[in-house]
């Protein structure tokens, strides 16, 4: 057993210290790495082996580890934490947080993964927490809590509901639950809780369900307020990122990471799904609210911010990137953790600036193809007529 386990331990120990290396993928936007940050690989042995001796001889696995994706992020005392949504093999996410000094290598799981307190008996999957550090002094944590619905036939054993979870902690380490956020819509997920007050209440995002997968005839990511997290109600959810016909979002999309506070307005990036004939694609996009009314969109630039290229296409779930974690320094550096096919984590660096200039340079989706030719032709013109040669 020593051997293979002092094997296995140096394999684990070059990954954990492996440095991140920027790819060649450019579009001056952000870089993406080679490497992803954390994989099912990254979860330590000894969470995936009964290391002792005698009642594991042959040092066998017997709690894998499946995926490590969709992680919240958060910067505490200059150092970056990811709470991932850790799977195991028998399909159950939990949370479990990983820190590195850089934010883009190193990363190591601390601890014990996370106890959320159990407040519900038929809770059965816990995972995608967002986090958001509020000016009422917490940080909390909404993550989606999904049971068995009870409505459905016998022999379905697919159809869930989805809540929106709610705890809050001031270390990461003890987390205080709060009961579940109630809205008018039977299901929620994606749900992220803005970062300021707004008119004395907390704003939040949410994404209304009519089914667990289908989002049905709510169209989009939308808005609403309540007096209090400690028993959060919002009664009424507004459209502020609609899906829309023929674009990334036709199927659905979803918020991501808590607005980013900046002097041209709050960045959003979110996700937006599409059918397609094998299957619901994701990508990332960016948005813009307005800096005093957050209700309002300001920019929105017309495609994808983030696709799943290469390597990251495939997955558990192909064809998927996904993000509910970013994290925005002082300095105007961007850390934009992305999850590929609900397999593993990946960054992208960048900084507030940059994610700027592309909100407002690009312009938005025409929403036909014949506009779209004419947007694109209007750009090569512009570049033939600056005395550029077109290529
Ligand atoms: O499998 C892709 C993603 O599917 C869900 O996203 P949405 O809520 O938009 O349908 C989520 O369960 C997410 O965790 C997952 O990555």
């Amino acid at each position: 057993m020593k051997k293979k386990y002092l094997r296995e331990l140096e394999k684990y120990n070059k990954l954990i210290s492996r440095v991140n290396v920027v790819s060649d993928e450019y579009n001056g936007i952000y870089k993406r790495y080679c490497y992803p940050v954390l994989t099912r690989k990254h979860v330590p042995l000894s969470w995936r082996y009964d290391l002792n001796e005698e009642s594991n001889p042959n040092f066998i696995e017997t709690l894998g580890i499946d995926a490590v994706f969709n992680p919240g992020a958060i910067e505490l005392s200059g150092k970056f934490y990811l709470v991932t949504r850790m799977e195991g093999s028998d399909r159950k996410s939990f949370f479990a947080i990983a820190r590195s000094d850089n934010g883009i290598d190193n990363f190591k799981f601390i601890n014990y993964p996370v106890v959320i307190p159990d407040t519900n008996p038929y809770e059965t999957n816990l995972y995608d927490m967002r986090l958001t550090k509020h000016e009422d002094g917490f940080i909390y944590g909404i993550f989606c809590s999904e049971r068995k619905d009870p409505s459905v036939e016998k022999g379905d054993l697919s159809s869930a509901i989805a809540e929106a979870g709610i705890v809050r902690t001031k270390d990461l380490k003890t987390w205080e639950r709060m009961p579940n956020l109630k809205t008018t819509s039977p299901q929620q997920r994606n749900v992220v809780l803005h970062p300021e007050f707004v008119n004395g209440k907390y704003l939040l995002y949410t994404r209304p369900m009519d089914g667990f997968i289908d989002t049905g005839s709510e169209s989009g990511i939308c808005f609403g307020y309540s007096d209090t997290m400690e028993n959060a109600i919002i009664k009424k959810e507004t459209v502020l990122s609609p899906r829309k016909y023929h674009t990334i979002t036709e199927s659905k999309n979803g918020a991501g990471c808590v607005p980013i506070k900046t002097k041209k307005g709050w960045i959003h990036i979110a996700h937006g799904v599409r059918n397609t004939a094998v299957g619901l694609r994701y990508v990332i996009y960016l948005f813009v609210t307005d800096l005093l009314n957050p209700e309002k969109v300001i920019a929105a630039p017309g495609g994808y911010l983030i696709a799943p290229f290469g390597e990251e296409r495939v997955g558990d779930v192909s064809n998927v990137v996904f993000t509910n974690g970013v994290i925005a320094r002082r300095n105007g550096d961007v850390f934009i953790y992305y999850a590929s096919c609900d397999t593993r984590i990946h960054v992208a660096t960048t900084t507030v600036d940059l994610l700027l200039e592309y909100a407002y340079a690009t312009p938005s989706d025409p929403l036909r193809s014949y506009d779209c030719v004419q947007q694109r032709i209007e750009l090569i013109k512009r570049n033939i007529e600056g005395g550029v040669e077109n290529e």
